[in-house]
């Protein structure tokens, strides 16, 4: 137990917003004398360091987009000079230039604080063996995960993503007791583990740490009770550090947020106006103690709300509910709006299912097609195909009672759709 950074979770919350508003300062004034972006964003908006006297004064100041780190490119938001930049990361975005992101030294001890946190949220240890399979390399989840898990003292086993046979030889072989991936390939693995004849239920696998793409709450139930595994969900975007933005505790009532790093803001994300606590919005982080790139304000897209209450845990900093949207991934289906994690949802709440699916849109003419190809279980795959037409049935219906769609319901066999060994894709928009 890392008892120095553990108490950091249980401050008073006065004392926290106390350390929040001189490191909030602190950042605002680092920002307007390095960065040229912010000098003239604040003139822009008529502000200056100067005008914050409170924490709600942040809403005074402008937000930062993802286009602007774009529109700067690779390094042109950066506060410390490159001779203090001791690492780069980047973020793929679907179209176009990379989102290139910096850390000091400094930067990257708190990176390593925050995830050791993360890891001892969720109650792991420096006994636990870890097999680490977030990407190496300019993604942040690896490496990320990595700091933190040495932190805390955990023998870490490096795999990174993929050669999932191997993966599942080393699970065995060196006792792994954690895995870290996104929730996607940790389904693929186990798949594959079944198949190999070493079912995960038979290793001494006892907890997961997922995150980097949305996950539903009846994903994670589906993933504990394949497994028999505890599974945690934990967030964080390249922007604001990488993972360690927030994380699940053992309570699973929502993702604490390491505030005294990362302050947090609910947005109404067509107004831009600040939400009371427990509204639905859009998250915006400020990083109030990150040396190369603090970004103030930063547009997530991801919807979130947040909570004030003291949890279950004991822990004081604010929780997130999980995020299972963005405002950005919205699908308009004749005109009907739908997130791809409401389908995750209704798809998985039916017997018969896999966690494997895709969301296929195309358009005949002016109208849009909307496909839902899900895999159904080996069991009813191999079974007489009544039972196939009755889980179309329900599906199809299911889709017209909540969602007012109707769709074409593919029920696939088992394996045929694509696997990830990263972030999956989940939807195939043939319309554009
Ligand atoms: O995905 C960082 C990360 C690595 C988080 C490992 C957790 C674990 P990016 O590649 O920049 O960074 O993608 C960030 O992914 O804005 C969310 O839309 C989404 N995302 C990340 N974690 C979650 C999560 C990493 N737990 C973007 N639930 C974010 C839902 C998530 N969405």
């Amino acid at each position: 137990m890392r008892e120095d950074l553990y108490l950091k979770d249980f401050l008073d919350r006065d004392s926290l917003r106390q350390i929040q508003l001189v490191r909030l300062r602190e950042t605002l004034e680092r920002v307007y004398e390095r960065v040229p972006f912010y000098r003239r964003s604040f003139a822009e908006r008529g502000v200056s360091p100067a005008d914050l006297t409170c924490l709600e004064d942040l809403a005074k100041f402008p937000f930062t987009l993802k286009t602007d780190l774009r529109d700067h490119y690779p390094f042109g938001l950066f506060a410390a000079d490159m001779s203090e930049v001791v690492r780069i990361h980047a973020s793929s975005g679907t179209t176009g230039r990379p989102t290139v992101v910096g850390y000091t030294q400094e930067d990257i001890r708190i990176w390593s604080e925050v995830m050791c946190r993360t890891f001892q949220c969720i109650g792991i240890t420096p006994d636990d063996v870890v097999q680490n399979a977030y990407g190496y390399g300019l993604f942040t989840g690896g490496l990320g995960a990595h700091y933190g898990l040495e932190r805390l003292g955990c023998t870490v086993i490096p795999m990174s993503g993929g050669n999932t046979e191997k993966q599942i030889m080393v699970m065995n072989d060196f006792g792994v007791t954690v895995i870290c991936s996104t929730p996607s390939y940790f389904l693929f693995l186990a798949e594959k583990a079944e198949e190999m004849g070493c079912p995960i239920s038979g290793t001494k696998l006892r907890k997961g740490v997922f995150g980097a793409e949305p996950w539903s709450e009846e994903m994670r139930q589906r993933i504990e009770s394949m497994t028999g595994i505890d599974a945690y969900d934990i967030y964080g975007l390249s922007e604001v550090i990488g993972p360690g933005v927030s994380s699940d505790c053992e309570a699973k009532c929502g993702l604490h947020i390491f505030e005294d790093h990362f302050y947090p803001e609910i947005i109404d994300p067509g107004t831009g106006e600040v939400l009371p606590p427990g509204s639905e919005g859009e998250l915006v982080f400020t990083m109030i103690t990150k040396q190369a790139l603090p970004l103030i304000r930063y547009r997530t897209r991801d919807i979130s709300r947040l909570h004030y209450d003291k949890c279950a845990c004991g822990r004081t900093i604010v929780r997130m509910d999980r995020v299972s949207h963005r405002s950005d991934d919205m699908l308009i289906v004749r005109g009907v709006n739908l997130f791809p994690s409401q389908i995750e949802s209704l798809l998985l709440d039916i017997e018969g299912t896999s966690p494997h699916y895709l969301i296929v849109l195309s358009r005949t003419g002016a109208m849009d097609d909307l496909e839902v190809r899900v895999e159904v279980s080996p069991e009813l795959f191999s079974d007489e195909i009544r039972g196939l037409e009755r889980l179309r049935n329900t599906i199809g219906q299911r889709m017209k009672e909540l969602y007012g769609l109707s769709a074409k319901v593919s029920l696939v066999e088992p394996g045929s759709i694509e696997r990830s060994v990263g972030k999956a894709k989940r939807v195939l928009d043939l319309r554009k």
